[in-house]
């Protein structure tokens, strides 16, 4: 069995190890020339637990190899970044998608599977993918088997959920929905599920959209408690002692490549329709304002503040800072004229100046605790706050304690008032 996976990023490189490690030989394409040299050399571009070590012996031992160039395969995996449009309603741009589409038919022969696991909007599947395949002279469901299975992992402990989760296998027909099945039997330990492909469309779109209107609506309740002088937290775990009550984290915004994109291609589907997912967006995008307004009132008297954003990634004991509220957070501080020193041990990417924790924080006014890093949470603050002009904490993510620190100020979003 040979897989040929297109697109070689945080889902598509974990399932390709994953295929290797179970002896399927795997071909990953990527068209970035220095990833592929890198994973050919065994070495990994993102922080994932495990990968490393995983993609290290499955290099070594021949099951795995990159390449810029799309072979013939018994099956296909496309894995290619869906980005918004940008268009009125952001809808779901799947260019890149039907790039890899095109690479893939020339190899195609009788029998082949052809699985997309990029998120796309509802019938995408159907109205997009299979017309270009029966252009192509190949009928769907009888020559080529097409799914949309799509991924459904948690960054930060992809390689266990990649095994242990259920996973949605949504076939054009049921024929091309077993092939899809007898796909991912070869390593999933969890429920293989089989559906057509819009229902899986929708599903995965929805769960995403679910978590993101839940963090909305914590969202929201942070800014009428911080308004109405009540503890958030104090709110949150009561609340949530309510047999069927889980309220989510209210912090700074939602980001990452998935919450903060999929719930707009629902809504550029359908936009009179989509109306709660439509103001959920809109309170998480206004996270990042809302901040700035507190850090603003709690640094009123000083005229020209200098601000350390502790951690830029999206959230905790990841590398990705993509649509991370920490960006726009400091681009406006940055265009309001406040000097802002980052820190995050997680990014070295060149996007910010390097700067040891000792030298971003001296002379600071405040540390703007943006993303909840395991590192941030053993610090010793009151050493920190000796180096500070004005010892502050501003913690959106609720991770510090706000009794332990004698010399620290920690102000959190139930504690502001
Ligand atoms: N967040 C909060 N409060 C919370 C929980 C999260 O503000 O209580 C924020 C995070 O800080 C982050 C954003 O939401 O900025 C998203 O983080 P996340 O951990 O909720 O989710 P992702 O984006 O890392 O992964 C999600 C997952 N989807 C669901 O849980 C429904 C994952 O299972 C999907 O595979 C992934 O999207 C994806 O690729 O679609």
């Amino acid at each position: 069995m040979k897989i040929c996976t297109i697109g070689l990023g945080y889902i598509g490189l974990p399932t390709s190890v994953m295929f290797a490690q179970n002896g399927v030989d795997v071909v990953g394409v990527d068209i970035n020339p220095n990833i592929v040299e890198a994973l050919n050399k065994g070495d990994v571009h993102i922080e994932e637990p495990g990968l490393a070590e995983a993609l290290r012996m499955v290099v070594q031992n021949g099951q795995f190899r990159a390449s810029l160039f799309t072979e013939q395969a018994d099956a296909f995996i496309i894995s290619v970044p869906t980005p918004n449009a940008e268009d009125t309603y952001r809808s779901c741009d799947i260019s890149i998608v039907l790039q890899g589409l095109k690479q893939i038919i020339p190899h195609l022969s009788k029998g082949n599977t052809i699985i997309v696991e990029s998120t796309i909007a509802p019938r995408t599947t159907e109205d997009e993918i299979v017309p270009m395949i029966e252009q192509a002279g190949w009928k769907v469901g009888e020559d080529i088997f097409v799914v949309h299975c799509p991924e459904r992992v948690l960054p930060g402990q992809i390689l266990h959920e990649l095994i242990y989760n259920n996973r949605i296998v949504g076939g054009v027909t049921s024929a091309c929905a077993d092939a899809g099945a007898d796909l991912y039997k070869i390593f999933v330990k969890g429920e293989i599920v089989k559906t057509n492909a819009k229902t899986a469309e929708m599903s995965k779109l929805i769960e995403n959209t679910f978590r993101d209107v839940n963090i909305a609506l914590s969202n929201e309740l942070a800014k009428l408690c911080i308004e109405l002088d009540i503890n958030v937290y104090d709110v949150i775990q009561m609340a949530n002692k309510h047999p069927r009550v889980n309220l989510l984290q209210p912090g700074p915004g939602v980001g990452g490549h998935c919450l903060a994109v999929d719930p707009y291609f629902i809504v550029a589907k359908s936009p009179e329709t989509a109306q709660i997912i439509k103001t959920a967006r809109e309170v998480n995008r206004s996270m990042p304002h809302f901040i700035i307004e507190q850090v603003n009132a709690l640094l009123e008297p000083i005229s020209r503040p200098k601000i350390v954003v502790f951690g830029i990634t999206y959230k905790a004991n990841v590398d990705d800072i993509r649509e991370s509220p920490a960006l726009e957070i400091i681009k406006q501080l940055k265009e309001a004229g406040t000097h802002v020193n980052i820190y995050d041990p997680h990014v070295h990417n060149g996007f910010f100046e390097d700067l040891s924790i000792e030298e971003a924080i001296d002379g600071a006014h405040m540390i703007l605790l943006l993303t909840d890093h395991d590192e941030f949470k053993s610090i010793n603050y009151d050493a920190l706050a000796e180096r500070m002009e004005l010892p502050l904490l501003l913690d959106t993510r609720h991770c510090i304690d706000t009794e332990q620190w004698h010399n620290m100020a920690v102000v959190n979003l139930g504690n502001i008032q």
